[in-house]
């Protein structure tokens, strides 16, 4: 847990996820993926997503990366064209692989607000057309160990001993930290992989210990280094996740939900989608029950 770092990593960017309306009626606050920050190689979206019914993210496509949804309070149900189908409760997470398409819903469950995190995770050119496939692990399941008045679950990679059982297409770490008052973290993070910090909750100094603390709904991207510092000088709980990754170092081609690396292939894209074709086959007859219970 007190591995010594050499070269902390300090934050060099500092963005205020602000909330912006998407899918039918849902807000979210953006980070990655927002005009300022288009890509962080290997990460084209984060939202920090909020939606209660009717609202929420009918009927739609995905090629070429991964979705990572990872939720805070509340479910989101979700169905694809496979038949594939399930709840994501809170502290649940769903890593799907979209690979060469999947097509899907995601609506919040039940009654109230239902709250999480989606990363897009970037596939590499070997990658993107590779068969769908999901990793679900229920939050009793998520690998988590606390020390200090640190208290870690691990999403993707390792941290303070403990691995996620979780294959990652495109390395990544994932890591999900609730900090104690007084207490104090650090975290190596492999040198040359892009990081960032996302706060969920609270205030915290990162990187630098005499550098100003850090609220709630901010996007911190990190500098190089081999791991980052961190204290919670306040008098309440701070969290907030830590994800890094692998950069793939390819071109992005990205209209929408399909990210490929050039236009030739997403024009491609379209076309297997409009003439189910490709993948999309099942796309021809489905509707997601969401919408079917919409048109009846
Ligand atoms: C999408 C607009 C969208 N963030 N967070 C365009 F809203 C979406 C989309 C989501 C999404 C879904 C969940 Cl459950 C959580 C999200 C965007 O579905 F895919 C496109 N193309
Ligand atoms: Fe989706």
């Amino acid at each position: 847990m007190d591995s010594q770092l050499e070269k902390p990593r300090h934050i060099v960017r500092k963005f205020q996820a602000r909330p912006q309306h998407e899918g039918v009626g849902a807000v979210v606050r953006r980070s990655i993926g927002r005009f300022e920050l288009r890509y962080f190689d290997p990460f084209l979206v984060l939202d920090e997503f909020s939606v209660a019914a009717p609202a929420g993210f009918p009927d739609h496509p995905h090629r070429g990366f991964e979705t990572v949804t990872y939720m805070l309070e509340g479910a989101v149900k979700h169905e694809d064209f496979q038949g594939h189908k399930g709840l994501i409760k809170a502290g649940d997470l769903q890593w799907m692989t979209a690979g060469r398409g999947i097509v899907h819903s995601e609506m919040p469950a039940g009654q109230g607000v239902s709250k999480g995190l989606q990363l897009w995770v970037n596939l590499s050119s070997k990658n993107k057309m590779i068969e769908p496939k999901y990793q679900e692990i229920q939050s009793k399941d998520i690998a988590s160990t606390s020390k200090n008045g640190v208290t870690v679950r691990v999403i993707a990679g390792k941290s303070m001993g403990i691995q996620s059982p979780v294959y990652t297409c495109t390395p990544t770490m994932y890591l999900d930290f609730t900090l104690k008052p007084s207490s104090h973290l650090k975290q190596p993070i492999p040198i040359g992989w892009n990081a960032f910090v996302y706060t969920l909750e609270g205030e915290g100094i990162f990187g630098l210990e005499k550098s100003g603390p850090a609220g709630a709904h901010h996007l911190l991207l990190l500098g190089q280094g081999d791991g980052l510092e961190v204290w919670n000088r306040s008098n309440k709980v701070l969290r907030f996740v830590l994800i890094g990754g692998e950069p793939l170092g390819e071109p992005v081609a990205q209209l929408g939900p399909f990210v490929m690396n050039t236009d030739e292939e997403i024009d491609q894209t379209v076309e297997d989608f409009q003439h189910f074709v490709n993948g999309f086959e099942k796309a021809r007859h489905w509707r997601s029950e969401a919408m079917v219970g919409l048109e009846a």
